[in-house]
């Protein structure tokens, strides 16, 4: 089973290559991010909760995002491989999910890592923002968000790099190019 793990900064267009990932390899899709923005959209107890978080930039607690990853994980069990997009976000959540995926005889196949300058970040996520109306796509929660990547979210680069499955690749350029090297780094794996 293939495990993709789509890693980088807010706006450095892991949502964007999921998609064309999941069409080329035939993959589940789990968004952590999507996944939350549903549940605030239907008012439920957790999606009230991830408001909170979401809409200052901070990242909602490990144990309630681990907890609702193990219920998604099993609903995609029948999936020709996963493609973990925005999660893990801090080192407990990369320690769950390897055991996660241990208990299910799976392990990580690649960290696809994107890697794009923060102003070019800045300037995706307001262009965003004025489209698709995201409360947390505006500069005072973005500077938040790219605080929050550096200082809790960046530190798993060094930990995937000791693995040897992190796989660094420049996010700037056409989003088919930038695909087109991810593509290369996935069929190395396979
Ligand atoms: P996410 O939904 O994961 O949002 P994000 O990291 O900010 O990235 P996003 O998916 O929006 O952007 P992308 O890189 O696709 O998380 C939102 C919030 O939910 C978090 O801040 C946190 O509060 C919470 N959350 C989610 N997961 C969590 C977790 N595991 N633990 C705790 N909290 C969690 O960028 C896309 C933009 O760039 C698009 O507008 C696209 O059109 C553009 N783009 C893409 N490629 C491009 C290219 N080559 N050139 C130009 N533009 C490009």
């Amino acid at each position: 089973m293939l495990n993709v793990i789509i890693f980088g900064a807010p706006g450095s267009g892991k949502g964007t290559q999921s998609e064309n990932l999941i069409k080329k390899y035939n993959l589940a899709h789990i968004s952590t991010g999507d996944v939350l923005r549903a549940e605030m959209k239907n008012g439920t107890e957790l999606g009230k909760l991830a408001e909170n978080y979401i809409a200052k930039g901070q990242l909602v607690p490990d144990d309630v995002v681990i907890g609702m990853l193990a219920n998604v994980l099993d609903s995609k069990k029948d999936a020709a491989g996963v493609i973990f997009d925005g999660f893990p976000r801090t080192i407990p959540q990369s320690e769950a999910l390897e055991k996660m995926l241990k208990e299910r005889g799976q392990e990580v196949s690649i960290v696809v890592s994107l890697e794009v300058e923060e102003p070019e970040l800045i300037d995706r996520l307001i262009k965003r923002g004025q489209q698709s109306g995201r409360s947390d796509d505006n500069l005072e929660t973005i500077k938040s968000r790219l605080d929050v990547y550096k200082n809790q979210t960046s530190p798993l680069k060094e930990h995937y790099k000791t693995t040897g499955k992190l796989v660094p690749i420049k996010g700037i350029g056409t989003v088919e190019d930038i695909f087109l090297k991810i593509s290369e780094a996935v069929d190395n794996i396979k």
